[in-house]
């Protein structure tokens, strides 16, 4: 997810007066509106998807696969280039164009892909059939993200983010009222004042909630780590194949003595052709040649969102920030500039709070022609430097990138143990066992040997360990 600032219309004059018939002269335009007859007697809840852009040409693709995972059946769409009108986002003639479609479609919504201001979206229903929603790119997001929810700490996720969408628009109400109070008359401008006042309240609590729910995830990933673990996020775009990959990469065996210290390690990733499929954060462990790897699976980036909406789900994204290494998913199928689009999309994300070094893993190569693999790594390697090129589907290059995670994350550091065998040297054997990737284990003259690499902490606890048994005992 990325942010953007929101800008959500204040209480201008010219927004409500321009409602009563002003009129913003019109750029020259590029129109279009379309009815998919196969669909227009659908059941279920039905939408027709509208996008207006300053210039070019509107691109309804990425609305329509959110309107649809949302559980909306688009029957029709509509799509305009002009300027922004401040009072109906579209031009007025325009919106009549909706009304005769959204008439003849019989549709229940309208999903429209732009930053839709709180007056606009409330002229915009006026003009519409009774009844018909008005839901711009957010609401639907908050939709789709309120429908997955399925853990205390995602439906606060979305609990949150509704609420900050809900708060300039209860204040924008508040004004409103107001403009119609008369003197000594307080009633209504009280009470959304007030309502104003217990969305804050409720805001500020579910933030103290989130925190120590964050904490307690910070704590975990301490403690992985302590255990010798290195911590790998994938990220990327929605419907990058991040699970799929993530499938691929898990190990078969179970981690059955960790099980109580990892409660979220065995839950599955589904993988649909769908955005935003993945909501929450799964963690597994990953099958390695030498170390020790937790994989985190979690929320796609997506263009064009408010940084309200990004902030709500900043904990859930602290997986992401905060582990050892980060692998960036890209849909490689796609276009060269689809593909670079959401490359700055996910850079635009991780840029400001991401610690980690990051590998970009090119993934559906499956449905690559010969030759596009080398043209798309050429045309994108601003971008991209040094991609790993997989199919998350068939497994081809899979090999490859655990190579180049073993050799992106942090170097481990060598060492030499040397104790008396005794009870307790045993168990630090196992203990480094456990935490590292032992080369060597001899024994000779009452003394046991171990040749070992681990992350430079855990050589530090077991030279300390050592120590306790035998003083002298480093070599
Ligand atoms: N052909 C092909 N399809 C793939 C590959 N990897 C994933 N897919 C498909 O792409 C779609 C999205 O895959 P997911 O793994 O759900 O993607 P994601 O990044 O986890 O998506 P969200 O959780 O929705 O953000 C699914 O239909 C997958 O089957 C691949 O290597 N080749
Ligand atoms: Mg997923």
């Amino acid at each position: 997810m990325t942010g953007q600032d929101d800008a959500i219309d204040g209480p201008t004059d010219d927004s409500i007066e321009a409602t009563i018939g002003g009129s913003v002269d019109e750029e020259p335009r590029v129109d279009s509106s379309a009815v998919d007859p196969s669909v227009i007697d659908a059941d279920g809840h039905t939408a027709v998807v509208a996008k207006r852009v300053d210039s070019g040409t509107a691109d309804l693709t990425e609305i329509t696969q959110l309107a649809r995972a949302a559980g909306y059946e688009v029957v029709a769409s509509l799509t305009q280039t002009r300027t922004e009108d401040a009072a109906f986002m579209f031009g007025e003639g325009k919106v009549a164009e909706l009304r005769d479609l959204i008439r003849r479609t019989g549709a229940e919504a309208v999903i429209i892909d732009n930053d839709v201001g709180p007056y606009q979206t409330f002229n915009i229903g006026g003009e519409l059939p009774e009844g018909v929603e008005v839901i711009d790119r957010f609401t639907l997001i908050l939709e789709i993200f309120g429908q997955r929810a399925n853990t205390r700490k995602a439906q606060l996720q979305v609990e949150l983010a509704e609420l900050r969408y809900e708060l300039p628009r209860a204040e924008a109400k508040a004004s409103l009222a107001k403009r119609d109070e008369r003197p000594g008359f307080m009633g209504l401008g009280e009470y959304d004042e007030s309502v104003e006042r217990d969305i804050k309240r409720r805001i500020s609590e579910i933030r103290d909630e989130l925190e120590s729910i964050a904490d307690k995830e910070r704590a975990r990933r301490e403690q992985r780590r302590e255990s010798g673990f290195d911590l790998v996020a994938l990220a990327g775009y929605t419907n990058a194949g991040k699970s799929t990959l993530m499938r691929q990469l898990a190990a078969e065996l179970d981690i059955d003595e960790n099980e109580e210290r990892h409660p979220d390690l065995d839950a599955t990733a589904e993988s649909q052709d769908m955005l935003f499929t993945t909501l929450g954060t799964t963690t597994r462990r990953a099958e390695m040649e030498k170390r020790d790897v937790l994989l985190t699976d979690t929320v796609g980036f997506i263009a064009d969102l408010p940084h309200w909406l990004v902030e709500s789900f900043e904990s859930t994204l602290d997986s992401v920030y905060r582990a050892d290494l980060v692998l960036l998913v890209v849909d490689a199928s796609e276009s060269v500039e689809e593909m670079r689009e959401k490359l700055v999309t996910s850079h635009d994300t991780l840029y400001e709070r991401n610690e980690a070094p990051v590998v970009t893993v090119f993934n559906k190569i499956d449905r690559l022609a010969p030759g596009e693999l080398a043209d798309k790594q050429a045309a994108l390697s601003g971008l991209a430097p040094e991609p790993v090129a997989v199919s998350a589907r068939t497994g081809a290059g899979v090999a490859e990138l655990r190579d180049r995670v073993e050799a992106e994350l942090p170097d481990w550091e060598r060492e030499r143990l040397m104790v008396p065998v005794s009870d307790e040297a045993m168990s630090l054997v196992s203990w480094i066992y456990d935490h590292a990737h032992v080369e060597e284990e001899t024994y000779a003259d009452e003394q046991v040997t171990v040749a070992f690499e681990a992350k430079p902490s855990i050589v530090a606890r077991a030279r300390s360990k050592a120590a306790e048994l035998a003083p002298a005992g480093s070599t």
